[in-house]
């Protein structure tokens, strides 16, 4: 457990230990807060979450928790907020978890589930590495000069040619969505429950970027006819014309990625896009996007035992082999990278590379049961969401499975967020 805080500590301290202190103060971007406010964010819901409700200490700095409560400030109104320094933040992460780590000597890790199996500690953990994923995000809409760099993952092992349309068929019938004994799962992946899904097929690997290129060739960003009217309404007020951070030079597109400018790799998933643009590729190609829970039928159903897998590959967590997870790179990887992550099925890249987008609405299971709190998931039902699976290059493998469930609002696309697309087996898509 104390490796698992310390990994996440790692990839916090990276995140802000590249740019200088005005850097980590300002703000990069009205959808983001400045990088300072997640420092102190992430210390704070530990002190509250582990040194308080579980450890029952007193509060350290009571003065300051409602300045790190997402709740009672919008992101854009966080730069005006009297937020600790970079130095006294950091200090504060340090000083909590120290406390903590005397606190993991002295719990037992079990009892109560706020205890039982780790859970507060894997909650956590999981809470910091998923806004090192927000971090990462600040940093990709950041400008000037490239602060972070990472290694390219490695060419894919078949051309990317021969993916172009392949799809892999689902069979009917019932499986088990969701979990009620992965211990960190999140209260919105619970409780294990059975869903019928009609028979369908589903994209063998995410859309790429050669794909989606096809869409803007073929005008499907001036066709109504491709998208929702909520979505036409919204592709002429934001005057979308390519996925975000791309640009149009010489007859090439070229993308920004952390501070570099390059061309759009054509095997790559396709990121940055909104779920709106996603839903419209699908209904341009003749298809549409799968819905959460044909996603998680694809990636999780083994027809041989009828059994829900952890992961596509099985029961055993992610290795480098397996996924493009934990920030190795800083971009997805080709598809067809991932031969050892395939699912039973025979799909490739649910997890890791992109988040995709799903048809679906962010909806509690039947028997759902807000824990440990209502503002983790509950009080986000019924919004305007749609629900992402699968994982982005940027989830740490402790932030991910079969089940988990991210959610966002339709029009966002600065998220490392990319899709695949299905069809009903019978009829139209
Ligand atoms: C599950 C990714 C939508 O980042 O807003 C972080 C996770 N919840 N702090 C988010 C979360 C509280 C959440 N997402
Ligand atoms: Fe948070």
């Amino acid at each position: 457990m104390a490796d698992v805080l310390a990994a996440s500590r790692r990839r916090t301290d990276h995140l802000t230990s590249c740019v200088d202190d005005l850097d980590l103060t300002a703000q990069h971007s009205p959808l983001m807060s400045p990088l300072v406010w997640d420092l102190a964010h992430i210390a704070n819901q530990e002190e509250l979450w582990l040194l308080r409700n579980v450890g029952g200490r007193d509060p350290m700095h009571p003065e300051i928790d409602s300045l790190y409560d997402a709740f009672q400030h919008p992101r854009a109104s966080r730069p005006s907020l009297p937020l600790l320094r970079p130095t006294e933040a950091r200090h504060y992460g340090a000083e909590v978890r120290g406390r903590v780590l005397d606190l993991l000597e002295k719990v037992p890790l079990e009892g109560g589930p706020l205890l039982s199996g780790g859970f507060a500690f894997g909650m956590i953990a999981q809470h910091e590495q998923q806004h090192d994923e927000t971090m990462l995000i600040t940093h990709q809409l950041r400008r000037g000069q490239a602060a972070l760099t990472a290694p390219p993952p490695a060419p894919a092992h078949r051309p990317a040619e021969t993916f172009t349309q392949v799809e892999t068929f689902v069979p009917g019938g019932p499986f088990t969505m969701g979990t009620s004994t992965e211990p960190w799962a999140l209260d919105n992946e619970r409780p294990a429950h059975t869903v019928r899904v009609e028979p369908f097929h589903i994209d063998t690997f995410p859309v790429t970027n050669a794909a989606y290129q096809e869409f803007i060739e073929d005008g499907g960003y001036t066709d109504p006819r491709w998208w929702t009217e909520r979505g036409w309404q919204h592709r002429n007020r934001a005057d979308l014309r390519a996925p975000l951070f791309w640009t149009r030079e010489g007859g090439q597109w070229l993308r920004r990625r952390f501070g570099v400018v390059e061309p759009v790799p054509p095997t790559e998933p396709v990121l940055h896009v909104s779920w709106f643009e996603a839903d419209a590729y699908a209904r341009w190609a003749g298809r549409r996007l799968p819905t959460e829970a044909e996603w998680e039928k694809a990636a999780r159903h083994d027809p041989a035992t009828g059994r829900s897998l952890r992961y596509p590959w099985g029961d055993t967590d992610p290795e480098p082999r397996h996924a493009n997870l934990g920030q190795r790179h800083l971009q997805p990887a080709p598809v067809g990278s991932y031969p050892d992550g395939v699912s039973p099925l025979g799909v490739h890249q649910l997890i890791g590379d992109v988040w995709e987008w799903t048809s679906s609405d962010f909806l509690p299971y039947p028997g759902f049961a807000a824990f440990p709190y209502q503002e983790y998931s509950e009080v986000f039902f019924g919004g305007d969401y749609k629900v992402l699976r699968g994982g982005s290059f940027a989830v740490d493998p402790v932030a991910c499975r079969g089940t988990f469930r991210n959610w966002d609002h339709p029009v966002r696309r600065q998220i490392f967020s990319g899709f695949r697309t299905a069809r009903s087996d019978r009829g139209d898509a």
